[in-house]
């Protein structure tokens, strides 16, 4: 490539493939290749290269001219492509054997194995996407609930992007700013400008802590909530786990210590993903089974962001133990049909359910949104990664170790600057080249 060039990644000069669609049978299987030896390869396997963006029906051959199966091919040329590179995509009948020897036959006509994420990374590479906007295609493809998947699109669509370049717009004006000062430290403007300066940090300040917040929010959405029902035998955990799910699940009898395992359910609240787990009650008795179950039910205790402590109404007997701290506890009084007078509902801490009737259902279902800290404001929430989290929490350090260096314009200066890298790497303004292995081997195959 002449140097002058403006074509972005002169580096990337494997061609790579790899079939884009699961594996196993299927409607159609599309092998998707992208690089610079695309034409070639299209004329080796379909005979020639098809006309820009149109589905095209062409066999598909291997290097013996046998034909492997017909189908669709779309050629996408550079630059209007995923990976701004040449793309071919080969939409064949679905079937794995089928999808394997077309994918055979185009390495065989000169292109490699693509590795997992290496189509993102190169549409990361040539600009069409940065960093928080490639990580969102791999959290929308992962999606496990309604919310998640919109939060995905938002983030994919660049709206986590610009909050974070509206961030990084704002820290570039205070640099400006502070530069100036140092320059000109006698300016007779200067003193408005100290002024101004610690404005601007405040607002900034500000301004980042509403990106944390509504990134902390969403990044439940990423992991979900691990939820943990736990209490002394015959309370009514499973039943309370086989409402909660909608689906009798798990055995329900009246012998106390019918749960010998822990059971874990996944669920959604009001598209918001939740792991429910149900446990071995806790009780000083028991058999040698019982006892193991009860093991894992203090571990699972202990792993919880949420402790369900289930007590029966009339009798409030809590365990016989103390259950592991850490957690956030929510009182579930359960079989309040039970006692007469006793309404359904929340109260603080503690909520009135009864599972065999339904009541003070929904009120639980609210209670432990708002302990995991869901905010039901129907605002925007990005899908933030951890990564992106630790990166915002850099920022706010570097900020506020700023705020405190008001007047030593030099440390405030580089505090700034600091701030902007951590930034930066949200995305991939500023990015190590181990940070991109870390972020797109993770990927499927054909993305
Ligand atoms: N009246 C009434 N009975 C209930 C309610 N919830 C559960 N039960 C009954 O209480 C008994 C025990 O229920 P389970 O759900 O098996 O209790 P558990 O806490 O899982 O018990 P273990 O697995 O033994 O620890 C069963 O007979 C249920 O039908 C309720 O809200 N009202
Ligand atoms: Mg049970």
């Amino acid at each position: 490539m002449p140097s002058g060039d403006l074509t972005p990644q002169p580096f990337l000069t494997d061609t790579i493939a790899a079939v884009a669609t699961p594996a196993g049978r299927g409607g159609i299987g599309v092998v998707r290749v992208s690089g610079p030896r695309v034409q070639e390869i299209a004329t080796a396997v379909v005979g020639g290269v098809p006309p820009a963006r149109v589905a095209t029906l062409r066999a598909f051959r291997d290097a013996v001219d046998e034909r492997l199966d017909e189908g669709m091919a779309i050629y996408y040329p550079a630059p209007h492509s995923y990976t701004g590179e040449d793309v071919l995509e080969l939409q064949g009948h679905g079937g794995p054997v089928v999808v394997r020897e077309v994918l055979a036959a185009v390495l065989d006509a000169g292109a490699r194995l693509a590795e997992p994420g290496e189509f993102t990374r190169r549409a990361f590479l040539a600009g069409k996407l940065d960093l928080a906007q490639a990580e969102a295609v791999a959290d929308l493809i992962d999606a496990s609930s309604r919310e998640a998947a919109r939060s995905a699109m938002r983030s994919l669509a660049g709206e986590f992007s610009s909050a974070i370049n509206a961030l990084v717009a704002q820290l570039t004006d205070l640099r400006a700013l502070t530069e100036a000062m140092l320059d000109f430290p006698e300016e007779e403007v200067d003193s408005l400008h100290r002024q101004d300066a610690g404005a601007r940090l405040a607002q900034l300040r500000s301004a980042l802590e509403d990106v944390v917040r509504k990134s902390r929010q969403g990044s439940l959405l990423r992991t979900g909530i691990h939820v943990v029902l736990a209490g002394r035998p015959n309370v009514g955990k499973s039943s309370l786990l086989n409402r909660l799910v909608g689906e009798d699940r798990v055995i329900v009898t009246e012998i106390p210590g019918t749960t010998r395992d822990a059971v874990r359910e996944s669920i959604q609240i009001h598209g918001i993903p939740l792991t429910v787990v149900d446990t071995a009650g806790l009780r000083a008795a028991g058999d040698e089974v019982e006892r193991l179950g009860m093991e894992r039910t203090r571990r699972e205790v202990a792993g919880a962001d949420i402790v369900l402590l289930v007590l029966e109404a009339g009798h409030l007997e809590a365990p016989d133990e103390a259950l592991p701290q850490g957690a956030t506890l929510i009182e579930v009084i359960n079989k309040i049909d039970l006692v007469k007078g006793l309404p359904a509902g929340r109260d603080g801490n503690r909520v009135y359910v009864s599972a065999r009737t339904g009541a003070g259902l929904e009120a639980l279902r609210e209670a432990i949104l708002e302990a995991a800290g869901w905010s039901s404001g129907g605002e925007t929430v990005y899908l933030a990664r951890e990564r992106h989290l630790r990166a915002l929490r850099a920022a706010g350090d570097r900020l506020e170790a700023a705020a405190e260096m008001s007047g030593q314009w030099e440390f405030f200066a580089e505090e700034l600057r600091l701030a902007q890298e951590a930034l930066g790497e949200i995305t991939g303004r500023v990015s190590a080249e181990d940070l991109l292995g870390e972020i797109f081997s993770r990927f499927c195959i054909g993305k």
